[in-house]
Order: structure tokens, then C-alpha cells, then sequence
């Protein structure tokens, strides 16, 4: 007879931080918060692990400010949206005051069910804003976070309207590395890349990626799975992506970090950007009725 690992207990707690509601998800294996501001995943951690998730020392829970760490979600457009392909900035209204990343991280949203099951439990989220600011359009996102032994967040997009939208987006995952000097990024190998810091020069990644310095790079036609290798903490983190064949790799290094908000000085040593994303030739086309998923699976192993 085959023993079936006794029902995961769960504790979910809405809960308030500066003026964001929250909602904490316990089980004696994992903790995990969240923002309803932006269904901002604010942290994740294991039992008896360092975090997988960072969230800065020096976060700020303000209604109408992102919180720096976690997974800000960027939507409807990642990055400058200027940089973004003509469709998606034509998209937005004023394009002249289009803040960093879209809107989605700095409005409500809801949580619309939470349901458990045996050994997971999933939070639904959906923008409940219906009228997105200069963004007239009928396209509902909405964010699916479900924990087990993995943490899956999948970012679904419905266009209901009777016109094709054009848009960017990211999962702008912030994880927790013991010392970013030490680790290496597994998976990107041969793929071509955009050097945002050096004229968005189009190059292509030879061996395993290190940092080593100030790192803002856009990566194409990237594959499902991508591991960071942290020989201090004896882990790695695997990610692997679904709908999304492009991701952001970003590291502020020791400058950038004396000029970010929210960010100690020391900072940029224990974190690391991987952002799992549809952007530019992987920027999504959604046709009346159309749909899209961009899911992204997180889970720790010891390293190889
Ligand atoms: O994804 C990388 C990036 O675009 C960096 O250039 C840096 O600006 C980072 O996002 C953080 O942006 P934020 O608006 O959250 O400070």
C-alpha cells in the first residue's frame, strides 16, 4: 500500500504592512507574502533555508509605490516604453508620462479565490481596476500563485475587446543569492542578448553568465529552464518558464544601487533579477478573445 505524505496544513492571514493589504500563506514547509497592491509576491521562503525570494531591508509599503524586491509584475509594457516595439507604445495615451514597467504594480488588485488542495494551496488575483489609466483597453490580467513543493506564478492575459492589443510584460523576480560575486546563471549559454548599458549592441552569451559588474541585459529566444548556482548557501534555484521565450538578467552592481530607491548601499551582493517576460520579438499580439499564460515554476536543489 502506497503512504500518501499526510494534508499540508495551511494559515493565510490578510495583514496589513504600511498602508498595503497583505496576505501571509504558512505551512510547516514554506512562507510566502503578498501584496494585493500589484498581486506583489513580497517574499518565499523554505523552512530552514535562506530566502528564495528577496525583499529589500529597506522596503516601503506605500499605496502607489512598488515595493523594491520580490515579483513586481511590469504590465501592460516592461521597462521604458519608449524602447518598446511601436504598437505597444501607441497603446498608451501618454506616452510622455508612461511610468517604468506599465501600471499593473502600482494598482488594485483583488483577491478573487483561494482554494487548497492536498499538498498546494492557489491565490487567485485580477486587476480590479476595470479603467486602467490612458490604457483604454479590454484586456483582463490575472495572477495565479500557487505553493507546494514549487512556487508557480502564471500571468494570464484575456482580451476582450473587439480589437488586437499589442503588449510587453515581466515576471520581475528578485531572488536572494548569498553573494552575487559567487554565483553563475546555468542555461543561457549561446543565446543572443541586448546590452542596455552599451547601446543595446545585440551580443551573444558564450559560457555560463557571472557578475561582474553593473548587468542589464535583455536575453532572446531564451529556453524553459535556467538554474542559479549558489556554491555558498550549497543550492540552486531552478526556474523554468512557460509562454515566454525572453528574460531580463539585472544586477545594479555598486553605483547603480547608491542611486536606486529602496535599496542599501550593500544591497546589490545579495540579490539577482531573472525576468521571465514577453518582450520585443516575444511581445504578445492578443487577438479579440485571445488569451496568453506566461507561467514561471521556482523550486531549490542542492547543487549539482
Ligand atoms: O529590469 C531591469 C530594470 O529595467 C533596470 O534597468 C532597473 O531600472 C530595474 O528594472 C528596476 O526598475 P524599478 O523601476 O523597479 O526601479
Amino acid at each position: 500500500m502506497t503512504e500518501t505524505a499526510p494534508q499540508t496544513t495551511w494559515h493565510v492571514e490578510r495583514c496589513q504592512l504600511g498602508t498595503l493589504a497583505c496576505w501571509r500563506v504558512r505551512s510547516a514547509e514554506a512562507e510566502l507574502l503578498i501584496a494585493e497592491q500589484g498581486a506583489q509576491i513580497l517574499s518565499y521562503q523554505r523552512t530552514d533555508e535562506p530566502p528564495i525570494i528577496w525583499l529589500s531591508e529597506q522596503a516601503a509599503f506605500q499605496t502607489g509605490q512598488s515595493v523594491r524586491g520580490g515579483v513586481p509584475l511590469c504590465w501592460p509594457w516592461f521597462g521604458d516604453l519608449a524602447r518598446n516595439p511601436t504598437p505597444i507604445q501607441a497603446a498608451y495615451l501618454q506616452p510622455n508620462q508612461a511610468p517604468a514597467h506599465g501600471l499593473a504594480r502600482t494598482l488594485p488588485w483583488q483577491l478573487d479565490d483561494l482554494l487548497t488542495e492536498a499538498h498546494q494551496i492557489r491565490l487567485n488575483f485580477s486587476l480590479s481596476t476595470k479603467e486602467l489609466p490612458h490604457w483604454p483597453h479590454a484586456v483582463q490580467p490575472k495572477l495565479s500563485i500557487s505553493l507546494g513543493d514549487r512556487l508557480s506564478i502564471s500571468l494570464e492575459n484575456h482580451n476582450l475587446g473587439d480589437r488586437p492589443v499589442c503588449l510587453s510584460q515581466a515576471l520581475h523576480t528578485y531572488f536572494a543569492v548569498s553573494d552575487v560575486r559567487n554565483i553563475r546563471i546555468q542555461g543561457l549559454e549561446g543565446c543572443r542578448y541586448l546590452e542596455t548599458l552599451e547601446g543595446w549592441e545585440e551580443r551573444q552569451q558564450q559560457a555560463e553568465l557571472s557578475i561582474e559588474g553593473e548587468t542589464d541585459r535583455i536575453y532572446l529566444n531564451t529556453p524553459p529552464l535556467m538554474r542559479i548556482q549558489d556554491p555558498i548557501w550549497g543550492r540552486q534555484i531552478c526556474l523554468k518558464a512557460e509562454g515566454s521565450a525572453s528574460a531580463i538578467v539585472w544586477n545594479p552592481w555598486i553605483d547603480k544601487a547608491k542611486r536606486l530607491s529602496q535599496f542599501a548601499d550593500d544591497a546589490w551582493q545579495r540579490m539577482l533579477c531573472i525576468e521571465t517576460a514577453n518582450v520585443l520579438d516575444d511581445s504578445l499580439t492578443l487577438a479579440p478573445d485571445g488569451r496568453s499564460r506566461l507561467t514561471l515554476q521556482l523550486w531549490t536543489a542542492p547543487l549539482d
